[in-house]
């Protein structure tokens, strides 16, 4: 049986640890802590310190061990320890916040220069009434490949996260990593 590695990745309030709650088959890891920031706060009480950690089956050949990075840029000496033996990144972005989205930029450069994985972005809170234009996400994410799949998905949504963890398997096979 064959234990893949999936990293996710992407800004304070993205979506990371709602994605591994939504999808682990055991009690996910969780490293949250209240957030220290006052304005930060506003948005929410708590922030995730070190990772977040959950498991998936995907048929007797197959587990995925799902790991997500804390959203503040303090907390990145975490990102070469959870790299290690990783195959694959998907990056979340808000697709109500503009700063969110223009983060994946960065996200996906700061990812690559530690270790080139293929990625996926995928776009969270859709179910928002607030969404950025598609135009907008275009022109926001400029520094970030064509080649890259972007997705639009409810990271509260079970069906929608297992869909996104398949999608990045499916660009694994296509670059026949796997
Ligand atoms: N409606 C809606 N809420 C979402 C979605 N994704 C995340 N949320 C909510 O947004 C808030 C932030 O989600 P978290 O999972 O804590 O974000 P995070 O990326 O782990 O944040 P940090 O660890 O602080 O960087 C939570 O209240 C989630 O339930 C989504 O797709 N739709
Ligand atoms: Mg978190």
């Amino acid at each position: 049986m064959a234990v893949f590695k999936i990293i996710i990745t992407g800004s304070f309030n993205a979506g990371k640890t709602e994605f591994i709650k939504q999808i682990s088959e055991i009690a996910p890891i969780t490293t949250d802590k209240p957030v220290s920031e006052k304005e930060m706060r506003d948005i929410k009480a708590l922030t995730t310190v070190a990772m977040d950690f959950g498991r998936l089956t995907i048929d007797n050949d197959l587990v995925l061990h799902i790991y997500a990075t804390p959203g503040q840029e303090r907390f990145n000496f975490i990102y070469p320890i959870l790299l290690k033996n990783a195959i694959a990144l998907i990056i979340l972005g808000d697709i109500t916040d503009r700063e969110s989205i223009k983060e994946i930029n960065k996200y996906y450069h700061d990812f690559y220069k530690l270790k080139k994985l293929p990625a996926v972005v995928a776009l969270t809170k859709i179910d928002k009434p607030e969404k950025l234009s598609d135009d907008e996400i275009n022109s926001l994410l400029s520094e970030v490949p064509n080649s890259v799949p972007i997705i639009k998905i409810n990271a509260t949504d079970k069906e929608d996260v297992k869909k996104t963890l398949l999608f990045a398997l499916e660009q694994l096979e296509e670059e026949q990593i796997v």
